[in-house]
């Protein structure tokens, strides 16, 4: 049995990180999520949409995952690779040559595959916010709102 690891936040799942998921998957018979918790996401300068525990559900409900654990530090890697005697390590072509991973190579076979132009959490965030009013009406009615339409 082939095992493959990876690592991420993977909030406000998108199909980028479903087609990592999936290509990954495909490396090998087993798939381990290594998914940053909140306290690492503060080390790495990231605010979560989601707390753990939704973004574990919902990549839990993927069918390449067949494990999800939680990433806590920048120095679990190689434990990781021992404890669950991973063969493959997979990261996005964004890591590639990073200090952060480029050293697992002396513990397991490290790949990198292209990352999926055009889509990332942080874009989802912004267009959201960009998203003009429609009619000078906020999408998401208001309570006052709901009153005004009822009394109509
Ligand atoms: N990804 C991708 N294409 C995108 C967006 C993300 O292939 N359009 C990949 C990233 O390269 C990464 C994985 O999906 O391999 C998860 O992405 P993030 O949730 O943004 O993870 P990141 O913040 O890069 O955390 O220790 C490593 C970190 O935990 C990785």
């Amino acid at each position: 049995m082939k095992r493959v690891l990876t690592y991420g936040t993977f909030d406000l799942l998108h199909y980028g990180h479903i087609r990592l998921l999936k290509r990954a998957k495909a490396l090998g018979d087993y798939l381990i999520v290594a998914l940053s918790t909140e306290e690492f996401n503060e080390i790495k300068g990231k605010k979560t949409y989601h707390n753990y525990e939704t973004r574990k559900e919902m990549l839990e409900a993927i069918r390449y995952v067949d494990l999800v654990i939680p990433e806590e530090n920048w120095e679990q890697k190689i434990n990781d690779i021992e404890k669950y005697q991973v063969d493959v390590v997979v990261m996005g072509s964004d890591w590639a040559g990073s200090d952060k991973f480029n050293y697992l190579d002396d513990y397991c076979e490290m790949v990198y595959l292209d990352r999926t132009d055009g889509i990332s959490t942080s874009k989802i965030k912004s267009d959201l916010k960009l998203q003009a009013p429609i009619n000078g009406v906020d999408q998401i009615p208001t309570s006052k709102d709901d009153k005004k339409q009822k009394a109509s």
